[in-house]
């Protein structure tokens, strides 16, 4: 299946600079993280840190009196007096998450033509061809355009390798890039010039915020001195002119007359981990951040944007996707309005799920934090909901795509979160419900903060949620299930999976109909009626149940793979039997919550409850037919009262009906995405800004493509009508495979079958796959030493022998 793969027709672009910052093209490299505006006479590069955060360290979990009212909440509950298990919720509640920041801005001035005298006011140029860019394949930002003649040429980069950013300005004329440069924050900071060429800004960010919607008279507090309190950064620029004469006004840096200039920055914090207070040796951080730049300025622009190149494309290209015809000479933001006014523009659709993967490879690296409800760019000092991990659907959304999309190393930072919520949250399992094992609620920060949050004042509908660390553990699995390394699962799956599912047996209660019930329950984040209220906490609540149900199964499995705790795998088992069964109410839906309650609000944004749908695997189409009806119920009646309305809650329905294998469906909340919750930098507005619809819809796109989850590999499995002729290559499925499909008028017409060489499959003499097409169709296989029995006219064995590919052709 060899094509041309126009990797250079993968650009955002537009014909004017951003006005704002969700006009902006992000950047990145897991840690440091750039808006770039592309203004003419004045750029500015909106600069972020992974770990620049509010807060002083790791904080007390709370819970001294929790444990206190855990009891009378699960009287309340028995009784059915659900506004006192309420109120016992919301006395168990501990302290807010901090808060993600924004570093601060890299800004210049730009002159174009001869030298005005000083103070003179600048002058808007008048630019012919002014055009900016990102190109995702690349990862470079460009700025380009004509001005009294000269071409003007602008790029920037943020390099994984060389852990800086790099910014160029040219001109195609000698002598004719002049400008100054200098840094600002709106945190405790000061800037320096430390020679014509180099510039610092140092800084505290403030040791507490409280979220904004607590609406506090003094949000942020700074503590007293370098060693009180509030993580430490610092930034440092180098700039390398080539001709020209450079200066400094004691603020900025004055470049005159150069041929070009390469701008450097490094920028670190004292951040050391989660577990402890950040460092207060402002000499070593200075360190770092000069060490950084300096061999990165010595490395030159040439050398640094081909390891930058090398390193992006090696992650980038792993997947094409192209549906549709060639991308059209449009501009991006003009193809944005023509969706918005209706127009169905698939290879938009396919636009988006590469700037997805290109998110996801710019904001999350090995050894970064992990993307939080912005990824890794904020530019407001109290940003919505704290910017912090949402991990009652946000956060795992972000990482829907990293499998599919074939970035398993980006997959990591979420995985390092998740150990360090094993860590901080044995605390709040012991303090809160007096349980074995660790938990984590409904938000975390930098700190692996893993209590109840809302302070005896949140409402308990999205605080008092204790399963946030089980459904993390999804993650786990699935990097297993993709990747099959034993090691992965023995050292770090299983023994967080193992404690989680402790925590779950412990969490449990009897329902007093012999069924085994979560309590305190909640389904994030929607209440139920009962009589002329609303209330939040009962037991055994519809997500509660498929999660328990989906880790003790899990946990049983990976004991038994490893040789291990079998009488714990026998206990889980056992436990599994008795949960609280998938109940079906009296509208046909799939209930939400233990009894057939009405949903206070029927269009929530939230599916919770059909997390056996998605993105479980519990329920499907073939193996609980009742169920998936009733959880397609469900969806009509979300959807009839206005469901779907963030752009999160759009991209769960993309997925959704996507494991319903509704193409249609799945193909209008695609549209629906991109018109109604994607800003013009196609960045997900929930609104505002939030970037889990970009991943969500990512993996929506994957998985109407390839699906995985249900004992075989389903070939364009929910294909959009309109979506009629295509190409997706690389994509991933469990079991350690890659697949390639290519499609015209709808119909498959050749896949290839990739055995990848997993560890733990590898070994094996042979990889046994089922494949499931969609229509009727014959194979004719060129296989390479393949087996393939065709068993249906829509399903075949392959058996490859070893590490290996088949190729499948359809008539
Ligand atoms: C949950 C959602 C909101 C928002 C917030 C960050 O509370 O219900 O819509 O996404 O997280």
């Amino acid at each position: 299946m060899e094509r041309e793969r126009a990797w250079d027709r993968l650009s955002l672009w537009y014909e004017q600079p951003a006005r704002r910052w969700t006009e902006a093209l992000p950047l990145g490299n897991g840690h440091v993280g750039a808006m770039v505006f592309g203004g003419v006479s004045r750029e500015r590069l909106a600069l972020n840190e992974d770990t620049l955060w509010t807060g002083r360290g790791p904080g007390a979990v709370g819970g001294e009196d929790a444990l206190g009212h855990l009891a009378p909440l699960r009287d309340a509950v028995r009784r059915g007096d659900f506004a006192a298990a309420d109120a016992e919720a919301t006395a168990m509640q501990g302290p807010y998450t901090q808060s993600y920041l924004p570093l601060g801005d890299l800004l210049l001035d730009v002159r174009h033509g001869p030298r005005r005298e000083s103070g003179a006011p600048a002058e808007a140029p008048a630019t012919l061809g002014y055009r900016r860019g990102l190109d995702l394949d690349a990862a470079i930002a460009s700025v380009a355009y004509t001005c009294s003649g000269v071409p003007h040429r602008r790029e920037a980069f943020v390099s994984a390798p060389d852990g800086v950013l790099a910014l160029r300005l040219s001109a195609g004329e000698p002598g004719q890039v002049s400008f100054a440069v200098w840094l600002e924050s709106a945190l405790w900071s000061r800037a320096e010039p430390l020679s014509a060429r180099t510039l610092t800004l140092r800084g505290r960010a403030p040791a507490h915020a409280d979220p904004h919607y607590v609406g506090s008279g003094r949000p942020l507090t700074y503590g007293e001195g370098d060693d009180g309190g509030g993580m430490l950064f610092e930034a440092r620029l180098e700039v390398r002119a080539e001709g020209g004469r450079a200066t400094t006004d004691g603020r900025r840096l004055l470049f005159e007359g150069a041929d070009a200039a390469t701008l450097i920055l490094a920028a670190a914090t004292s951040f050391q981990g989660p577990d402890r207070p950040p460092h207060s040796d402002r000499r070593a951080l200075a360190g770092v951040c000069a060490a950084r730049a300096e061999v990165a300025a010595e490395l030159g622009w040439d050398e640094l944007r081909r390891r930058h190149e090398a390193d992006h494309r090696a992650l980038f290209r792993r997947v094409w996707l192209e549906v549709g015809g060639p991308a059209p000479e449009t501009p991006t933001d003009a193809r944005l309005a023509a969706a918005r006014e209706g127009a169905d523009d698939p290879g938009l659709a396919a636009l988006y799920f590469q700037f997805g993967r290109y998110l996801m490879i710019a904001g999350s690296r090995p050894g970064s934090r992990a993307l939080n409800l912005q990824g890794i760019w904020n530019e407001v000092l109290l940003p919505p909901w704290s910017s912090n991990y949402t991990i009652n659907i946000n956060t795992e959304m972000n990482y829907w795509p990293a499998e599919p999309g074939a970035l398993p190393e980006c997959h990591e930072p979420l995985l390092d979160l998740v150990a360090g919520l094993r860590r901080s949250g044995r605390a709040a399992a012991r303090m809160y419900y007096g349980a074995r094992g660790w938990t984590a609620h409904h938000n975390t920060d930098l700190w692996c903060l893993p209590n109840p949050v809302g302070a005896g004042r949140g409402s308990p509908v999205w605080a008092n949620w204790a399963m946030g660390g089980a459904w993390l553990c999804q993650h786990l699995w699935e990097r297993w299930a993709f990747g099959g390394d034993p090691e992965f699962l023995r050292e770090r799956a299983y023994p967080a999976m193992r404690e989680a599912a402790l925590f779950l047996l412990d969490l449990l209660v009897d329902d007093g109909e012999g069924h085994l019930a979560t309590c305190p329950s909640t389904s994030p984040e929607n209440t139920f009626r009962c009589g002329d209220r609303r209330a939040a906490v009962g037991a055994g609540g519809t997500m509660d149940m498929a999660i328990c149900r989906e880790l003790f199964a899990r946990v049983a499995e990976a004991a038994r793979v490893l040789g291990r705790d079998a009488d714990l795998a026998a206990e889980l088992d056992r436990a599994r039997e008795r949960l609280v069964p998938w109940r079906t109410g009296r509208h046909g839906q799939l209930q939400e919550w233990a009894r057939d309650w009405d949903e206070a609000e029927p269009g929530h944004r939230h599916m919770s409850h059909l997390y056996g749908l998605h993105p479980g695997d519990q329920i499907t189409p073939r193996g609980t037919p009742d169920l998936a009806r009733a959880a397609r119920t469900s969806l009509e009646r979300r959807l009839a009262h206005g469901g779907g309305h963030t752009g999160w809650s759009r991209a769960w329905l993309i997925n959704l009906f996507a494991r319903l294998e509704d193409g249609a469906a799945a193909g209008e909340h695609v549209r629906a995405l991109l018109a109604k919750s994607t800003l013009d930098n196609l960045f997900d507005n929930h609104p505002p800004f939030q970037i889990d619809g970009n991943f969500g819809g990512t993996a929506g796109i994957a998985e109407m493509l390839l699906q995985s989850h249900a004992g075989e590999i389903s070939l364009l499995p929910a294909l959009p009508p309109a979506w009629a002729d295509g190409c997706a290559e690389g994509l991933r499925a469990r079991g350690g495979y890659a697949l390639s499909l290519c499609w015209e008028g709808g119909r498959l017409r050749e896949a290839v079958l990739e055995a990848l060489g997993a560890p733990h499959w590898a070994g094996a003499a042979a990889r046994r796959a089922r494949l499931r097409w969609p229509a009727d169709a014959e194979v004719a296989a060129e296989a390479g030493g393949a087996e393939v029995r065709q068993d249906s006219p829509r399903t075949a064995a392959v058996g490859l022998p070893g590490p290996g590919r088949c190729v499948l052709r359809f008539r």
